[in-house]
C-alpha cells in the first residue's frame, strides 16, 4: 500500500524499496510458511540479501558499504517485512550486531570486520542473559585480563542470528563491582575456542529467525577486539539500542501493513449477506483506524530515521517513541487484521495468524515496551528541568 503522503523519498530509497518488494514478493513469499512451520533458517534468501547487495546498505563506504543513511536501511527492513518478518531478521540483525562496531569501534577493527558484514556475513549482538533483559547492568558473564587476552565466561540468552552469524559483539563484566561502569564490549569470532552454542529457542513467531545461547567458557579474546575501551560497555550498548530501534520500529510497521494490505483485499472479495463484507460500515471503520494508525506510525518513524540522519545525538527519546508506537501499532493492527478475515484469519492459510504472532516480539525486543516509554518519561522531565518548555 502506498502511503498517502510520499515522505520524500529519494530516488535511491525508492529503488532499495521495489528491489525489496521484488525480493520479498518472489523470494520471501513463496517459502515463509515452510520456515514459519519449521523454524529452519532461511541461507538461501540470507544469499539473496547478500547478493542484491542489502548488507552493504547500513557499512559505510569507506569499509565496502553504500554508506547508506538510517532512513534507506528502515525502508528496505520495512519493506522485506511486509513479507516476512523474521526472515528479515537475519538481515537487520546483523545490522544490531554491527551497531558497536560501526559507532564505537577503532579503524582496525573496522577495516578488518565490516566489509566481510558488507558482503554478507552475519553478526550477532550479546547483551542479555537469563538475569539480564531490562536491567541490562546486571549482566554476569564476565571477562578477565589475562596478558593480551581477556578470558570469557558466561551465557548469553535469546540471541538473535545466535549459531548462524561468524562475529559477535558481546558485553561482558570487566569489573564487576562498579555496575555499569565495569561493562565492556568484545568482537568474538565464530569458532573461538571456547566459544560454543547452546539451546536454540522454539518460539511463538519470528520462527525463521535463529534465537540462541552463547556460551562462552574460558574463551580468550585478544584485547585489540576490545570496543572502546574497559568500562565504556554500558555507553556502546545503550548507543547501539538507540540507533537499532528504528529498525526493530520498521519492523513492526512492515508487518502491520502487510497485514493491513491482506485485510483490506480481502474485505473487498469476502461476500456475505449477498455483499462484500467491506460494505459493513462496522468493518469500514476498523479498517480505516488501522490505517490511521499505519500512517501515524509510519510518520513517526521516518521523522526519527531523518533526525538521526540530520546528525542528531539525543535520539534516544525519539528512537524510543517510534520503537514503541511502531510495535503497540503492529500487534492492534494485526490483531485487528485476524479480525476482518474472520475464521479464515485464525487459520493458516492466510498469513494474518502469523503476522500477529511476529508482532509480537517487536513489543518486547531491544526493549520492553515498558523500558521505552520510562526512557521517554524521563527524557520529558529532563527537557522540562533544562527549560526546553
Ligand atoms: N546513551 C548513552 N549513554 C547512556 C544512555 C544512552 N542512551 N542511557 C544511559 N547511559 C549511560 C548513563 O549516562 C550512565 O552513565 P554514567 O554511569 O557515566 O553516569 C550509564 O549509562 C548508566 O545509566 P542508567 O543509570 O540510566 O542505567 P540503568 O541501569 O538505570 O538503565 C535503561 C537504563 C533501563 C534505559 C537501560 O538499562 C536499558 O535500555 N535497558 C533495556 C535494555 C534492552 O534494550 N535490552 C534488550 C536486549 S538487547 S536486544
Amino acid at each position: 500500500m502506498e502511503s498517502l503522503a510520499d515522505f520524500g523519498l529519494t530516488e535511491m530509497q525508492l529503488e532499495i524499496k521495489s528491489l525489496c518488494r521484488r525480493i520479498g514478493e518472489e523470494k520471501i513469499v513463496p517459502v515463509r510458511e515452510h520456515h514459519d512451520e519449521t523454524g529452519e533458517f532461511p541461507h538461501d534468501i540470507v544469499k539473496v540479501f547478500a547478493e542484491a547487495g542489502l548488507f552493504g546498505i547500513f557499512i559505510p563506504e569507506a569499509y565496502g558499504g553504500m554508506g547508506g543513511s538510517t532512513k534507506d536501511f528502515v525502508i528496505a527492513v520495512e519493506e522485506l517485512c511486509k513479507y516476512d518478518a523474521g526472515i528479515a531478521l537475519a538481515l537487520f540483525g546483523t545490522g544490531l550486531g554491527t551497531l558497536p562496531i560501526i559507532l564505537c569501534a577503532n579503524e582496525e577493527q573496522k577495516k578488518k570486520y565490516l566489509p566481510r558484514i558488507a558482503e554478507g556475513t552475519l553478526a550477532a549482538f550479546g547483551l542479555t542473559e537469563a538475569n539480564a533483559g531490562s536491567d541490562a547492568a546486571a549482566i554476569q558473564t564476565t571477562a578477565r585480563k589475562d596478558g593480551d587476552y581477556y578470558v570469557l565466561n558466561g551465557t548469553k540468552q535469546w540471541i538473535t542470528n545466535g549459531g548462524e552469524a561468524d562475529i559477535y559483539t558481546i558485553c561482558a563484566m570487566t569489573d564487576k563491582s562498579k555496575g555499569p561502569r565495569g561493562a565492556s564490549f568484545f568482537i568474538v569470532e565464530k569458532g573461538a575456542e571456547g566459544f560454543s552454542f547452546g539451546k536454540k529457542e522454539n518460539k511463538m513467531g519470528i520462527r525463521a529467525s535463529a534465537t540462541r545461547e552463547l556460551v562462552f567458557q574460558d574463551c580468550r579474546v585478544h584485547k585489540d577486539n576490545l570496543i572502546m575501551g574497559e568500562g565504556r560497555g554500558f555507553i556502546v550498548a545503550m548507543k547501539t539500542l538507540d540507533a537499532s530501534r528504528p529498525s526493530v520500529a520498521a519492523q513492526a510497521l512492515g508487518i502491520a501493513t502487510g497485514a493491513l494490505e491482506i485485510a483490506i483485499k480481502y474485505s473487498r472479495t469476502r461476500q456475505q449477506f449477498g455483499q462484500p463484507i467491506s460494505a459493513n460500515q462496522g468493518l469500514l471503520f476498523l479498517m480505516a483506524d488501522m490505517a490511521m494508525k499505519v500512517e501515524s506510525a509510519r510518520a513517526l518513524v521516518y521523522r526519527c530515521a531523518d533526525y538521526m540522519d540530520g546528525g542528531a545525538k539525543d535520539v534516544s527519546k525519539l528512537s524510543a517513541m517510534a520503537k514503541c508506537y511502531a510495535s503497540d501499532v503492529a500487534m492492534s493492527v494485526t490483531t485487528d487484521a485476524v479480525q476482518v478475515l474472520g475464521g479464515y484469519g485464525y487459520m493458516k492459510e492466510y498469513p494474518v495468524e502469523k503476522m500477529m504472532r511476529d508482532a509480537k516480539i517487536t513489543q518486547i525486543y531491544e526493549g520492553t515496551n515498558q523500558i521505552q516509554r520510562d526512557v521517554i518519561g524521563k527524557a520529558l522531565i529532563k527537557e522540562a528541568a533544562q527549560g526546553l518548555f
